[in-house]
């Protein structure tokens, strides 16, 4: 063999060889924010999400959790995957409805409050939140919603003139408008903050979902849980679009189909949640009431209120959204 030959052959060798160690050295570590905490069914949901996605790429893709807001606080969250400082993250949709009203239509009382009627609803809204996502150079894993949103306060609410003056948390633009509309004085506090605001007298009623309840200890400082079922809002796990990109064709598609099971799992996680949260919030002493007739026709009216209004916002591509959602 010529020495030439026996270089060529050897530098094919090591190529082979770097080839492989590298492919083995490579694995991906992605560091993924998230804004609730670890018992959250959510959170859970999204453990097994990256549980899955290790499993199926043999490692070759390794997703880190890091719940709470302990990586970026909610409100940084998508930014962050936007400008690439996490690949991925999961965030609540409707915290973006002062940028478009689109992605507060599953925050809007009374719209969709069960389950058949928040599967449709995002079926029709997906495309344009997906589009709009884009633009922004990410890309829609799954959304899943969370249980029927209830009202919390230390007395029982009988029609909106209790709510009065109230302090109320709020955790986006819709429910602080609620809030006003109710005569109540919204303050916008995070899952994580709640205890401590309670605790503190800044707030003293809130909306929110029974797994939201449990989570933050509600029997601490609330005695009433009025179960209005008012909407079903939404957490949605996005990718930074470039990241994604730079994965191998096999690690997208493991990606993309755990993100599906992912979203299917959450849907029937969120759906247990309701009985099986109201059952801890009793055993803990809060009642739970079934909302009087006169709260409930005073929030179906703030409801029509903040759709008029909604409509006004989103404009034709709102109201088409809403027509397919109608039809
Ligand atoms: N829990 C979250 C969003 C909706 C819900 O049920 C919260 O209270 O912020």
């Amino acid at each position: 063999m010529k020495l030439t030959q026996l270089t060529a052959q050897l530098t094919a060798v090591v190529a082979a060889l770097t080839l492989l160690s590298g492919g083995a050295l490579a694995a991906e570590k992605w560091d993924m924010p998230t804004p609730y905490p670890d018992a959250t069914f959510h959170t859970v949901n999204i453990h097994q999400f990256a549980k899955d996605v290790k499993e199926a790429t043999g490692g070759a893709l390794e997703i880190n959790v890091h719940s709470a807001g302990s990586l970026f606080k909610h409100k940084e969250i998508k930014n962050a995957v936007r400008g690439g400082q996490a690949p991925i993250g999961e965030f609540f949709l409707g915290l973006l409805a002062n940028e478009n009203p689109i992605f507060g239509i599953d925050s809007l009382p009374f719209l969709a409050t069960d389950y058949a009627a928040a599967e449709k609803l995002w079926k029709v809204t997906k495309p344009k939140v997906s589009d709009l996502l884009d633009k922004q150079g990410l890309q829609v894993l799954f959304a899943v919603p969370w249980p029927p949103q209830g009202l919390y306060a230390k007395k029982e609410i009988s029609s909106i003139s209790d709510m009065k003056g109230l302090k109320f948390r709020a955790y986006n633009a819709n429910t602080t408008q609620l809030a006003e509309l109710a005569g109540a004085v919204p303050t916008q506090i995070e899952v994580a903050d709640l205890p401590q605001a309670f605790a503190t007298g800044r707030v003293e009623a809130m909306i929110t979902s029974p797994s939201t309840g449990v989570s933050s200890k509600a029997w601490d400082f609330l005695s009433y849980f009025h179960h209005t079922q008012a909407w079903i809002p939404k957490n949605i796990v996005v990718v930074n679009k470039a990241a994604f990109g730079k994965l191998d064709a096999k690690t997208r598609d493991a990606v993309l189909a755990a993100a599906a099971k992912a979203e299917k799992r959450g849907w029937k996680m969120s759906k247990a949640e309701t009985d099986e949260k109201i059952a801890i919030l009793k055993k803990n002493g809060i009642s739970v009431v079934t909302p009087s007739s006169a709260l409930m026709s005073d929030l179906r009216k703030i409801g029509a209120t903040m759709s008029d209004e909604w409509i006004k916002k989103a404009g034709a591509e709102g109201q088409a959204v809403l027509k397919a959602y109608n039809n």
